[in-house]
């Protein structure tokens, strides 16, 4: 365990080939400002770049998650200036992370935080936390995905519902519905997210991003353009040392030892 620091708004834990970044406002049950959202970019953009690490989580406290975007910081400015702001590019430049992300969601992932959420490729919560897209009560809409990856997460009708009155939706029918991936006893939740991160951490990194990349295109393109870049994805990987690694180690019926390349 070893923190990096530098930040003000986030927290950045390595633990083995697994990094954390705590979000760290407490004041403002980790609401998004534009400093928070600069951080969680940088600190991801660095930890992509880094070939120790295999998987990021993504968790805020007990209490929240994350309330949402800053309201205290947006309520007073113009279209201009939330266009100058430089939120969209910046969470774009988030969901654009190559390696898995998990959330860890205990309490709170409203607005923005909700939507943050679905921008990791998993989302485990403890039985405490509680989703929602409540924007529309404030005069807006939902504005770093949300219309966009509720719909596809759940289709249309169920997004629809939960968008347009912007209801609560607590843990357990956020399972059913199809929202988050899993729920845990909220004392297990940095447990269970430090172990399933680790054992994906654990595979080869080259075909972890292959397997997002490919998985990515399932939601950008027709089925057989998808199909043509799996195709291509998985054949690349023949050239690396970790399929030689892991079909090696089938056959000789061990552990493989990946190289991360
Ligand atoms: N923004 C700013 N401050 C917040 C936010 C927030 N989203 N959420 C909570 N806080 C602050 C509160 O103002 C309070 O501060 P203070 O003590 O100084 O008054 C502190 O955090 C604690 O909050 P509460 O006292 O309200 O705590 P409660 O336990 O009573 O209530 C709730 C918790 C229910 C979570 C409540 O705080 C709440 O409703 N928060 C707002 C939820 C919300 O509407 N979120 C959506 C925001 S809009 C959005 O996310 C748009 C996303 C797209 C953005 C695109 C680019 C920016």
């Amino acid at each position: 365990t070893e923190g990096t620091g530098g930040y003000r708004t986030i927290r950045v834990e390595r633990r083995d080939r697994v990094a954390w970044i705590h979000l760290d406002r407490p004041e403002a049950l980790n609401a998004l400002n534009v400093q928070l959202m600069r951080e969680v970019v940088a600190a991801a953009t660095e930890l992509d770049g880094d070939d120790g690490i295999g998987a990021i989580v993504v968790t805020g406290s007990e209490r929240a998650f994350a309330a949402g975007a800053d309201i205290k910081e947006m309520a007073t400015k113009s279209t201009a200036e939330m266009r100058a702001d430089g939120h969209f590019g910046g969470w774009a430049a988030f969901a654009a992370v190559r390696k898995p992300v998990i959330a860890a969601v205990s309490g709170y992932a409203l607005g923005g935080g909700c939507e943050l959420a679905l921008m990791c490729d998993i989302i485990l919560a403890a039985d405490s936390a509680t989703f929602g897209l409540p924007e529309l009560s404030l005069g807006v809409i939902p504005g770093i995905g949300g219309t966009q990856r509720l719909v596809r997460a759940l289709g249309y009708p169920k997004a629809a519902e939960i968008i347009l009155t912007g209801r609560r939706v607590g843990a357990e029918e956020a399972e059913r519905i199809g929202l988050i991936s899993r729920v845990v006893p909220a004392d297990r939740l940095l447990d269970e997210a430090q172990e399933m991160a680790a054992s994906i951490a654990a595979k080869s990194l080259p075909a972890l991003v292959a397997a997002k990349a490919a998985m990515d295109a399932a939601l950008e393109m027709p089925l057989a353009e998808g199909i043509a870049l799996e195709t291509e994805h998985f054949t690349a990987l023949f050239d690396t040392e970790d399929q030689q690694e892991g079909m090696a180690a089938f056959s000789e019926k061990r552990e493989p030892r990946f190289r991360h390349r």
